[in-house]
């Protein structure tokens, strides 16, 4: 067998030529803290559905891959040109009141496809290479990535919850292979999360409840995603006019100024169209044209009735639902839209 170095190596090498930018080593040992964290997060009811809720699969790595060793972690930056200039700040989404707007992750190419990809070939090459067998995932319920990152030393957890990578602060997605080969671990890095709480005053709703805490359920990525109208007249006022996620928390944090961090502008991950982002284009969509503009970028996949209620939304806040026929929204085909219109007009 070669040199468990060597191998290591190996293994960055060809990670960084198909283009991962940060690539960590750790041990696939048991995430004790976390578990502990998992289980009062659990009898509080803050399970969020797109989490396992076998919580000893998410800290045992050996639940998921018998014989497991090492957690290899995966980090691609995702700015560039087209969304860096987007800041989640108060007066950029009030100076952009009547457009919607979609955070960073949302108005590129599905990071899941991108990175599911790129997991695929290094399973492939560590197979062919060292005849080890590895499985990988990306936002799958099953690993907690922020911590499995955090201790390859990727990056750190910052207050807002987020992984913070020190050359693309948290503009990051992750990705990670568990092997049964027993690699040498990297360090944890130290935090630069100097505890300001920016990040905490920016939230519009609460859902950062206290530092490193965060409540899925009141968090305006969440509700921007979620199947059920929006009843709470605080949340609807805080969507302001978001269309598809939230950047907030991490846009204020003073590790993520753009001066601060580098722009990779993977090529991948553009689209080479524009997103359209009038509330009205939207709200009247077709099958097809949602599917054209759509059809490429993570939002695809929970489906166009829910953007449609996220315009209805923003165009109320933009004071301007009063365009629309009260009748004919009250009416329409969708459900979740009917259930929103009806708040919206109360
Ligand atoms: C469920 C989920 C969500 C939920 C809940 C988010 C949450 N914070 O729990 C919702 C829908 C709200 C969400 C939103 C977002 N998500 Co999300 N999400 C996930 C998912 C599938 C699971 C996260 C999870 O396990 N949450 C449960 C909590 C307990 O885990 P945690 O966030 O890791 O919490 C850690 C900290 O709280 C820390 N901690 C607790 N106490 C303390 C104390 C101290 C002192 C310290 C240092 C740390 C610490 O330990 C915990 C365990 O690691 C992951 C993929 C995955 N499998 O990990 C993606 C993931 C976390 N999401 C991601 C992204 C990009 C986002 C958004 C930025 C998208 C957007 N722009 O709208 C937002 C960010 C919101 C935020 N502030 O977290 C990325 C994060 C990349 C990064 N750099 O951090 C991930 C890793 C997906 C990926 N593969 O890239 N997400
Ligand atoms: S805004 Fe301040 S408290 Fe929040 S993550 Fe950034 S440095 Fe930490
Ligand atoms: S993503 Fe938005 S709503 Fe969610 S915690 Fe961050 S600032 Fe708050």
């Amino acid at each position: 067998m070669m040199n468990i170095q060597k191998i290591k190596n190996e293994i960055i090498n060809y990670s960084k030529l198909i283009g991962f930018d940060l690539i960590g080593f750790a041990k696939a040992d048991p995430f004790i803290n976390e578990y502990n964290l998992l289980k009062e997060r659990k009898q509080r009811g803050l399970i969020s559905p797109f989490e396992e809720t076998d919580l000893e699969k998410r800290c045992f790595p050996d639940k998921i891959m018998k014989g497991a060793k090492t957690i290899i972690v995966f980090a691609l930056n995702y700015l560039n040109h087209y969304n860096s200039s987007i800041r989640f700040t108060k007066e950029y989404l009030e100076e952009k009141k009547k457009e919607g707007v979609f955070s960073k992750y949302a108005c590129i190419v599905d990071y899941h496809t991108i990175i599911k990809d790129k997991l695929f070939k290094v399973a492939k090459f560590i197979k062919d290479r060292f005849n080890a067998d590895s499985r990988f995932f990306v936002d799958s319920g099953a690993i907690l990535e922020r911590a499995a990152a955090q201790r390859a030393g990727i990056g750190y957890i910052g207050a807002n919850t987020c992984l913070f990578t020190k050359e693309y602060g948290s503009y990051v997605f992750l990705g990670e292979i568990i092997t049964n080969i027993d690699l040498p671990e990297d360090e944890p890095i130290e935090s630069l999360c100097n505890r300001c709480e920016k990040c905490i005053f920016a939230c519009p709703t609460g859902a950062l409840y206290e530092p490193f805490k965060l409540n899925p359920f009141k968090c305006l990525s969440y509700l921007t995603q979620s199947k059920k109208a929006i009843t709470d007249k605080k949340m609807i006022k805080a969507f302001a006019n978001r269309l598809f996620g939230c950047d907030s928390c991490q846009d204020v944090c003073p590790n993520n100024q753009l001066k601060n961090v580098l722009i990779k502008n993977h090529r991948e991950f553009l689209l080479d169209y524009k997103l359209p982002l009038d509330p009205f284009y939207i709200f009247k969509i077709g099958n097809k044209e949602y599917k054209e503009h759509f059809g490429s970028t993570p939002i695809e996949w929970r489906g166009k009735n829910i953007l449609r209620r996220n315009a209805l939304i923003v165009i109320s806040n933009a004071g301007e639902l009063d365009k629309l026929d009260k009748n004919v929204i009250l009416k329409d085909t969708s459900e979740i839209v009917r259930e929103q219109a009806k708040v919206l007009l109360i």
